[in-house]
């Protein structure tokens, strides 16, 4: 008799958390569905989360640890990979310090508690020497250094009130695609048309008339031309006496100063900069201020710009001055409501912003956001030579030679390194370098509370899930990796000794250790949880699991009115006034487009893609019309003497590649819009994907200190000065016919 039955739980590859039903037959996962039962998804899963199910199946997965060697990769055990890997790090530690191992940690690490908890024990307990590379400078490092700026710490990151908003403004984000960032809302397609549904507006402000700003009302505006329109909106607010002063003093210092910063900026004097006339620049400013309830929300393509941090600043500083901080249905901040949050903000913030004055980076000297470092810089932290230079990295979840900038200089890079290690469910273009490949656990193969989402939620709502299915191969979670890898160094090094003596005091009471504790205390002092007792039938982990397994809703709205608790100030008023941000400011003024490329590229995400990593499954691929394509403006295509489906060239200051374009209306002219994530060159172990290929995007952005974004140290992805000719050549993203068939 086959053993067959559904089990509750949650999809965590992208910020939503939709909720899933697993059918598990034998111990496997077979089937995957949308949870019609789960109060806020509702019976909504994208095809994406369906498709999963063939990935924890895949027979390119990596179940075994693999390692490198002169014929390619062969299976060993983990008693022999984790020995020797331990040996090789203990090396390099007593030979170079700390400052020789660096840790790559991309984004899927963001959706399992067990994997962040792991890293940071790890880079923590290595030395302080060590290097720290995350996903956010390639997302959300300067939309967090604002948040530092503004309310003293990063942690204190506000989001729309998508529930209660009657005008939602939206720039750089696409939700109908990419399913919100920062912002964590299931449906938030429905979710925006009950916006206009009861009267309200949403306004879309992007250089592309994408599939959210199609629904909507859409603002084109050129690339990077964000701040300048925001400086704008704040002089119209100002000038026109439509800012909410009383309300600005009491929540802020430093608003007089706010207002002499931008009034040299009218419409009249940024229109150039931003394509958008000055009477809708007021129109705006005037709904804005006029709307009760109203939002300035900004994502990913604000943020990965050349002044993503002064921007991010900007959309917090006219929710402020138009009134619309911490209030129903505008910028809100979603707390836990962890008795005694305030504190914990100021003692946190205070640290992280103490490490952002003092930690420089040996290369280009870019201080640290949230403790990491940024990823366009690995490459030359492994290859400039000097005390610090990284000669043994991890990567888990993260492929850079895709999703950073110049992936040709990261891979010249690690060739040199004594020891690489990845932690990746497949052999990806940069897993495919190192020396072993640790197998890992999908996420229906381990346990999870989505704690990094928690503050960004639009319904505060609760979910906790246990692994649904038992490891695939020997597969392990990342924590159980890192635990076991930090367990044999302390008997080769003095590192992890700390860690030595907890996990033997903690096994002497029977315990395991292992972060799980601290997540159930998270939900059992946060809004809904038991507070050990105090509530009876209050949430823990495991009453979560067992008792709600579709999870559970603990307030319809955001609590408002909690500036006080998350600004991390001694007196816990938003600051304004900085010398960075001057300094950005005037930077805008003089800043000057280079000549030799009069185009400006920008990225734009796929229903059905995830960053680099989800080109493998067959049944993403069903439709047979995919394919990675530039888009032009028809006249701009006119005007270089480009027609629909040509081959053609795009061109930066760093790199060149090759793909076919397509013309459409629907961009901003002057503008050129390319999806990343492809460029699978038949390194990786992905058979599909390689089949796919493509080009890597990235190979045109730039991986020179000089131009990140400097107070965050951002990749620059968007904005970045191309030129786009004709060629006869193979394009490298021709998918072939047979592809479909798997
Ligand atoms: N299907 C799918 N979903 C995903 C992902 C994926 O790869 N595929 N990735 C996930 C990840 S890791 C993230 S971080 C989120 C990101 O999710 P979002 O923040 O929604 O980001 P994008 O979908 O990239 O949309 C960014 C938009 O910014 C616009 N843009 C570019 N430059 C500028 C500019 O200078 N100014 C303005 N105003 N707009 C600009 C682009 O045209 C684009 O429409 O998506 C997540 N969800
Ligand atoms: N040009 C351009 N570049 C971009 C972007 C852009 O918009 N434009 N977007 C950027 C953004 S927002 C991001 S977040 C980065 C993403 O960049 P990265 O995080 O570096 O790369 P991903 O493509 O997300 O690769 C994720 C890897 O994790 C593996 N994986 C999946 N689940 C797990 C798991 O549970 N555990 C482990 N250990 N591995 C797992 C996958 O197999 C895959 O190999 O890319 C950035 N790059
Ligand atoms: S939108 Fe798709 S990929 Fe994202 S959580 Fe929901 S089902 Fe998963
Ligand atoms: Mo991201």
């Amino acid at each position: 008799m086959r053993d067959i039955e559904d089990k509750h739980t949650f999809c965590r590859i992208c910020e939503p958390l939709c909720g899933m039903i697993a059918t598990v037959e034998d111990g496997r996962l077979t089937k995957l569905r949308p949870d019609r039962d789960h109060p806020l998804s509702a019976g909504f899963a994208c095809q994406k989360g369906i498709a999963f199910a063939e990935i924890v199946d895949d027979p390119d997965r990596v179940t075994a640890p693999l390692r490198r060697t002169s014929d390619g990769f062969v299976e060993v055990s983990w008693e022999e990979a984790m020995s020797d890997i331990a040996d090789r790090l203990a090396a390099v530690h007593r030979r170079h310090g700390s400052g020789a191992v660096g840790w790559y940690m991309g984004n899927p690490a963001a959706f399992s508690y067990s994997h962040l908890f792991g890293v940071l024990a790890f880079i923590k307990g290595i030395g302080r020497h060590s290097h720290y590379f995350t996903a956010s400078t390639q997302d959300t490092s300067s939309r967090l250094l604002a948040s530092q700026f503004l309310y003293g710490s990063p942690l204190a990151v506000p989001i729309p009130d998508l529930i209660r908003t009657d005008l939602l403004v939206m720039m750089g984000a696409n939700p109908v695609v990419s399913h919100g960032s920062l912002l964590t809302a299931p449906r938030i397609k429905d979710r925006l048309r009950d916006i206009v549904d009861r009267g309200g507006r949403v306004v879309v402000i992007d250089p592309r008339r994408t599939e959210t700003a199609a629904g909507f009302e859409w603002l084109g505006i050129v690339p990077d031309g964000d701040a300048y329109l925001l400086l704008s909106i704040l002089q119209v607010l100002f000038a026109e006496g439509l800012a909410d002063t009383a309300r600005a003093a009491s929540q802020a210092t430093g608003t007089e100063w706010l207002r002499r910063r931008s009034a040299p900026f009218t419409p009249e004097v940024t229109a150039e900069r931003t394509g958008v006339a000055p009477d809708r620049v007021r129109e705006l400013a005037r709904a804005l201020a006029a709307t009760p309830r109203a939002a300035v929300y900004g994502r990913l393509g604000t943020s990965v710009g050349r002044t993503g941090t002064l921007t991010a600043y900007l959309i917090d500083a006219v929710n402020l001055v138009a009134g619309n901080l911490d209030r129903p249905g505008g910028s809100v901040f979603s707390t836990l409501g962890v008795p005694g949050q305030r504190w914990a903000m100021m003692v946190m913030g205070a640290a992280l912003r103490r490490s952002y004055r003092r930690k420089r980076t040996r290369i280009g000297g870019f201080r640290s956001v949230i403790g990491a470092e940024p990823a366009a810089l690995m490459a030359k932290e492994m290859s400039v030579p000097g005390e610090r230079r990284i000669r043994a990295l991890f990567v888990s979840a993260g492929n850079p030679v895709i999703s950073v900038p110049n992936g040709d200089e990261f891979e010249a890079a690690v060739a040199e390194l004594e020891l690489m290690v990845g932690l990746d469910l497949y052999m990806n273009e940069t897993t495919a370098h190192c020396d072993y490949i640790l197998p890992v656990t999908t996420m229906y193969e381990r346990d999870d509370f989505a704690i990094t989402f928690q503050q960004f939620q639009a319904t505060p709502f609760r979910q906790a899930t246990e692994a649904v299915i038992p490891p695939r191969g020997s597969a392990k979670e990342e924590w159980e990796i890192i635990d076991d890898l930090m367990r044999r160094m302390t008997t080769r090094t003095p590192v992890f000794a700390a860690f030595g003596v907890m996990r033997r005091l903690l096994e002497r009471f029977g315990r395991r250790f292992h972060p799980r504790p601290v997540i159930d205390m998270i939900v059992r002092l946060s809004d809904g949880g038991d507070r050990f007792g105090l509530r009876r039938s209050g949430l823990t982990f495991r009453r979560l699991t067992e008792r709600h397994p579709h999870g559970v809703v603990v307030s319809p709205d955001i609590r408002t009115g909690v500036l006080g608790e998350v600004v991390a100030y001694p007196r816990g008023r938003v600051r304004f006034e900085h010398d960075d941000i001057a300094t950005e400011i005037d930077g805008l003024s003089k800043y000057a487009a280079p000549q030799r490329y009069p185009l400006l590229l920008i990225g734009m995400r796929e229903p059905a893609s995830e960053n680099s990593w989800m080109h493998n499954p067959a049944a993403l691929w069903r439709s047979g019309k995919r394919r990675q394509r530039a888009l032009v403006h028809v006249d701009d295509a006119a005007e270089l003497g480009i027609a629909d489906g040509d081959t053609v060239a795009v061109g930066s200051a760093s790199g060149r590649i090759v793909l076919p374009v397509a013309l459409t209306e629907d961009i901003v002219r002057g503008v050129v819009a390319i999806p990343h994530g492809y460029g699978h060159k038949g390194t990786g172990g992905w058979r599909r994907a390689n089949r796919v290929g493509g080009a890597n995007v990235n190979l045109l952005m730039s991986s020179e200190p000089d131009d990140l974004e400097s107070l965050a140290g951002m990749s620059r992805l968007t904005a970045v000065p191309v030129r786009v000719w004709r060629v006869d050549e193979p394009a490298l993203s021709t998918l072939p016919p047979d592809l479909s068939a798997g």
